[in-house]
């Protein structure tokens, strides 16, 4: 690869010039202020929702850039500059660090004990297709179907040309000897969010997130039939088991015959009354929360499909949890947000005995409900425009926010339920 180093033009004519000069600096390094959704560091660890966002802003935002001279190198979507080629595309959407100021080539790219090889039927988002030996490297975005026959990929690829997001074989890549390869900071759970929800008139949605890319990879598909009582709070037990009171104070068990071309399911099985919750959630491990009026009380269950014989030990855990939302981010862990902004995490133990902290100390007060299918990945919806926001809390279990990250926006309206939760656990 043939390197030219220009050197900066500084013709300085006056002050008035110089003045301008800078004014024109400063603007271009404005491409794009970090946002929520780019929340990696240069090296850092980097969500595939944050590595898929980045390669598609170079795409969405440059045309026939290609170069593989360092001294073109453009401003990424978080304003740090990569040479517009295959690998320097690569780079840029993995936001590495460089080396002496050099961008990594495709001779080299797996050479800093940082990448790992997959098999191509391995691929996730944001993995890297690489042909070491002709020189050529494509990011991964994902299979056209379950047949895993055909892949889309991100790719810069030859001078005049654009960066492009384009159909690729696999065969054809597995014979000119490509192989795939990951990036060791990439975060973030695996597997899918199955979440279940309520409109309004007491029909009921199911949807389905891929917690990798944070996208909607199903539905929503909405029932014909309604519940029959006006929904207060929802906990998903199983993939089709749902537990829902109403604003009566009655709690009703909801089983799913099928949520997926259709949602449909059976008669709600009334279990009994005195279910005055404002909010409920399942910790995939056995045990039901419920918020009433601050009091936050832990239930048993021991059904897959439970009758009121299977909830049991009733324990009021405390008084003061004046949450507006609840949700569950593993075995007695919740999570939980106030109308004045805060962002909580809790570690349940038993009556009297738990731990609080705080995640954020304001923002949050727009949230109306939080979902938490596992792994750290949990998603906040806003009723007022209906969308879904993605974050993922790398390490969900260690009291802190610090490694929590916004990992993009699902869907920026559309979620009109006025309930959500998602089934526990389904991510890893
Ligand atoms: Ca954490």
């Amino acid at each position: 690869m043939r390197i030219s180093l220009r050197r900066p033009v500084t013709v300085l004519t006056g002050a008035l010039t110089a003045s301008v000069l800078g004014l024109t600096a400063a603007v271009v390094s404005e491409v794009a202020a970090p946002s929520t959704a780019y929340a990696s560091s240069v090296g850092g660890a980097i969500s595939r929702a944050e590595i898929l966002n980045r390669a598609e802003w170079w795409i969405d935002t440059y045309g026939a850039i290609y170069s593989q001279d360092q001294a073109d190198a453009k401003a990424s979507v978080t304003g740090e500059k990569y040479r517009p080629d295959c690998s320097g595309f690569v780079s840029m959407a993995w936001r590495l660090p460089k080396d002496g100021g050099w961008d990594r080539n495709t001779r080299n790219l797996t050479s800093y004990g940082d990448t790992a090889g997959v098999s191509l039927d391995d691929l996730k988002p944001g993995d890297a297709i690489l042909d070491s030996v002709d020189g050529h490297v494509a990011l991964f975005h994902k299979w056209t179907d379950s047949s895993k026959t055909n892949m889309w990929v991100y790719e810069e690829y030859s001078t005049g040309d654009a960066g492009r997001h384009v159909v690729k074989s696999k065969s054809a890549y597995a014979d000119s000897g490509y192989r795939g390869i990951s990036y060791d900071e990439v975060v973030g759970s695996t597997g899918s969010a199955s979440v279940y929800g309520t409109m309004s008139d007491g029909r009921l949605t199911y949807t389905r997130i891929d917690t990798e890319t944070g996208r909607r990879s199903h539905g929503a598909v909405v029932s014909t039939a309604k519940l029959g009582f006006t929904p207060k709070a929802m906990a998903t037990l199983n993939f089709n088991t749902v537990l829902v009171t109403s604003t009566a104070g009655q709690l009703y068990r909801v089983d799913v015959i099928t949520n997926n071309d259709s949602l449909r399911f059976e008669t709600p099985v009334h279990l009994g009354g005195g279910w005055t919750h404002d909010l409920l959630t399942y910790d995939g491990s056995g045990h039901l929360y419920g918020i009433a009026d601050g009091t936050l009380r832990r239930y048993t269950i021991g059904a897959a499909k439970p009758n009121a014989s299977h909830i049991t030990g009733n324990t009021m855990i405390d008084t003061g949890f004046a949450l507006r939302t609840l949700t569950s981010t593993g075995p007695d862990w919740l999570l939980g947000t106030t109308s004045a902004g805060e962002l909580l995490s809790y570690r349940i133990r038993g009556a009297g005995d738990w731990s609080r902290y705080e995640l954020r100390s304001s923002t949050w007060q727009t949230m109306d409900n939080l979902i938490a299918p596992g792994g750290g990945a949990f998603y906040g919806h806003r009723a007022d425009g209906g969308s879904v926001h993605a974050y993922l809390d790398t390490l969900p279990d260690n009291g802190s926010g610090a490694d929590l990250t916004g990992t993009g926006t699902v869907d920026a309206s559309g979620w009109t339920q006025t309930l959500l939760s998602a089934q526990p656990r389904t991510a890893q």
